[in-house]
């Protein structure tokens, strides 16, 4: 394949309203189609001769461009930021298979507050899109509505926070709280807010009682008899192969911060 062109129909007014009904509840919408399941194994193959970091080869890769401006894709940003959209980022990501760290990311909200700077009404969102069909063993994880959670409804469900980085505000969070897996089929995507709580398949796994052994260096023998036994019945998860993409409005700032791990694809891309 040396370009993309699609096929598939973009979503009409009704369907564009449902999803931004969906997106303001849930904090996500979708799955939606922009690949057929072969245009999709095609891009992954020319993906898959990408070296190094996987950030930003849009800039670089005339299929991606072509991806990333698609209509199917395009329309459904544009019915939840507003029209003058920009994508500051892109970014492979695998999991599963060989891979050394199959656990993946424990629950996080990709905030992006140290690398975007956002005017009082600007806004910015993620989407991701699968090369794999995905199963509930290895997919990503949300808690619908957690994009609406104040803080005392974070502290009232007994979840902690992990981590603040330039990329994401990671927590821990109890098993009791209810969880979907986001299940994609090769070619299709779903779109998130910043806020959403989400976590890969494993990474779900990581509740306050594990970061609280964590954190006292000691993990309870039974937690880790638990998953010494829980891995050997799970791993290898199967490969899952995506993209995602991150978009703002266009009178968010990029700060620099954002490409220092890719200093040569360095520049947020407007959408036309
Ligand atoms: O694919 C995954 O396992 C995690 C993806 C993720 O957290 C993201 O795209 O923000």
């Amino acid at each position: 394949m040396t370009s993309h062109t699609s096929t598939i129909a973009s979503p009409t007014d009704s369907m564009l309203t449902t999803l931004v009904e969906d997106y303001a509840r849930q904090g996500h919408c979708g799955p939606l189609r922009v690949l057929e399941p072969g245009d999709a194994a095609a891009l992954w193959s020319r993906i898959q001769q990408f070296e190094g970091d996987g950030r930003n080869h849009h800039l670089d890769t005339p299929e991606l461009r072509e991806l990333v401006q698609d209509p199917a894709i395009t329309d459904v940003v544009r019915a939840i930021l507003g029209t003058d959209i920009v994508l500051w980022r892109s970014q492979v990501i695998c999991s599963g298979g060989r891979r050394t760290h199959p656990t993946g990311l424990t629950w996080h909200q990709d905030t992006y507050d140290q690398l975007l700077s956002i005017p009082e009404n600007g806004d910015h969102c993620s989407l991701q899109l699968s090369f794999t069909e995905t199963q509930a063993r290895n997919a990503v994880f949300v808690i619908p509505g957690s994009h609406l959670w104040s803080d005392e409804d974070f502290a009232q469900r007994g979840c902690i926070q992990t981590r603040h980085t330039k990329n994401e505000v990671a927590w821990s969070i109890p098993r009791s709280v209810e969880s979907v897996p986001v299940l994609l089929g090769s070619g299709e995507f779903y779109v998130f807010h910043p806020k959403l709580l989400h976590a890969s398949a494993l990474g779900r796994l990581y509740t306050p009682a594990r970061a609280r052994a964590q954190a006292a260096n000691s993990l309870p023998w039974r937690v880790g008899r638990k998953w010494e036994r829980m891995k050997t019945r799970i791993l290898p998860l199967p490969e899952r192969n995506t993209i995602a993409m991150r978009f703002c409005t266009s009178d968010v700032e990029v700060l620099p911060a954002a490409y220092v791990e890719s200093p040569t694809r360095n520049r947020p891309f407007p959408i036309p």
